[in-house]
């Protein structure tokens, strides 16, 4: 394709659909799911979390949330999951593999879109849109916890994302 034809794409489109292109030659790898428990990591806190649904069955979803560490030490993410999806990869913006994200005490890690964002492999077609699911970090000493998180589709999700531009 052409560059000038990949630029001439709408941002978010273009964002979008590279992302997914990219994320189809990842090779599966052992599911990693985490049991959900709802213990809690003192100073830490979970917000935003939301899915985003493959625009084309088959193809990888993302998830999305804010980690806020006020607590006094470094937290490292281990895995992410997801229910209603099978395995999970933290990706960078450039969806490169992230080794594990890593929120310094009193700093805050966000999962954004065209940012770094959680892969989601395997989604189960009885995530709707409109329904919720639940998300759980796993952090690298085995602690866990648990958020609800929204469940989006593609087009809702692109539409968020033009109103909340500055
Ligand atoms: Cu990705």
């Amino acid at each position: 394709m052409p560059l000038f034809k990949r630029f001439a794409l709408p941002m978010f489109a273009g964002i979008a659909a590279l992302s997914l292109a990219a994320c189809q030659s990842e090779a599966p790898s052992d599911e990693a799911t985490a049991t959900a428990g709802p213990e809690a990591k003192p100073g830490v806190k979970i917000t935003g979390a939301r899915v985003v649904l493959p625009g084309v069955a088959g193809n990888p979803g993302a998830a999305y949330f804010s980690l806020d560490n006020q607590g006094d030490a470094a937290v490292t993410i281990a895995v992410v999951a997801v229910e209603g999806s099978g395995r999970t990869e933290l990706h960078a913006g450039d969806m490169k593999v992230l080794d594990g994200g890593k929120a310094e005490a009193r700093t805050h890690l966000d999962f954004v879109q065209g940012g770094p964002h959680v892969m989601l492999f395997d989604v189960s077609d009885r995530l709707k849109a409109g329904d919720q699911t639940e998300l759980t970090v796993t952090f690298s000493d085995g602690d866990k916890m648990s958020v609800p998180a929204k469940v989006e589709s593609m087009g809702t999700a692109a539409m968020g994302a033009m109103e909340h531009k500055n």
